[in-house]
């Protein structure tokens, strides 16, 4: 039964690519050049839609995409209802952190405002802390808010901490590792069962294979000689 996956350009389509090439599934174009927002693959069973990365649970969700590979960054925020979430792919990694500036506190006569597009995951980690705030939901660059007044901290996501630097804001607290994991819709699961188990096999054994090479290497490749 054919499947339509759900991914979004950039590092989720690269890291997702080399993944699904052990699953012998390859795009025929690619989405960086190609304006086309369905793309065939080799195999004439499986094609991508390419959707904003903050889409892709809700396509899965209402079935037009029977998966999707979705960061859990955003899958905490979607809140994953109608998704199973089968599979972590171990790619696109990062922490989910508040951050701000050095040496600032708490204000005194207000609540803490915190500026973030990680509406949910802020608000459940500062009550989890029985802190009150106020969240000042932004759809991107966060790392401006602290630097002209409109907040104190940020929750956002933390990969080389190269932004934050270069902004002169520090990691402050850590909220949650991300990683990009499989989401399935619950009716295909059941509907397209055979290939969906046979696609999440094979992405399962790309996965162990990748953070076990030597194991799973042929032996020519083993390299013992040099190590
Ligand atoms: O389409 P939309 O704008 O909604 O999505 P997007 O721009 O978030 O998509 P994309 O492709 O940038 O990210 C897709 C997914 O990659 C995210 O949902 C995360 O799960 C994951 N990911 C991994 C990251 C990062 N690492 C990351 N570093 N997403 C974003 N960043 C940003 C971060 O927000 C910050 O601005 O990179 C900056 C920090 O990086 P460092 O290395 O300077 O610390
Ligand atoms: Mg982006």
């Amino acid at each position: 039964m054919p499947l339509t996956m759900a991914l979004s350009k950039g590092r989720i389509f690269d890291e997702t690519l080399p993944l699904l090439a052990h699953a012998g599934i390859h795009a025929i174009e690619d989405p960086e050049t190609s304006r086309k927002l369905i793309l065939e693959t080799n195999d004439p069973r499986v094609r991508f839609l390419i959707i904003r990365a903050s889409d892709v649970p809700t396509y899965v969700q209402y079935g037009a995409a029977d998966l999707g590979v979705s960061g859990k960054d955003v899958l905490l925020e979607h809140g994953g209802e109608g998704l199973y979430e089968p599979l972590d792919l171990g790619i696109a990694r990062c922490r989910m952190m508040v951050a701000g500036l050095p040496d600032v506190g708490t204000p005194e006569t207000r609540r803490l405002r915190v500026a973030t597009k990680y509406v949910k995951s802020a608000e459940r980690h500062f009550a989890s802390k029985g802190q009150q705030v106020e969240i000042i939901k932004l759809y991107g660059s966060m790392e401006l808010a602290p630097l002209v007044g409109l907040a104190d901290r940020i929750v956002d996501l933390v990969e080389s901490g190269n932004t934050l630097k270069a902004n002169g804001l520090v990691p402050l607290e850590h909220i949650a590792d991300i990683s990009s994991r499989l989401v399935v819709n619950k009716a295909s699961w059941k509907m397209k069962h055979a290939a969906v188990i046979a696609l999440l096999n094979a992405l399962r054994d790309a996965v162990a294979r990748r953070s076990n090479p030597i194991e799973a290497a042929p032996r020519a490749g083993r390299g013992a000689a040099h190590r």
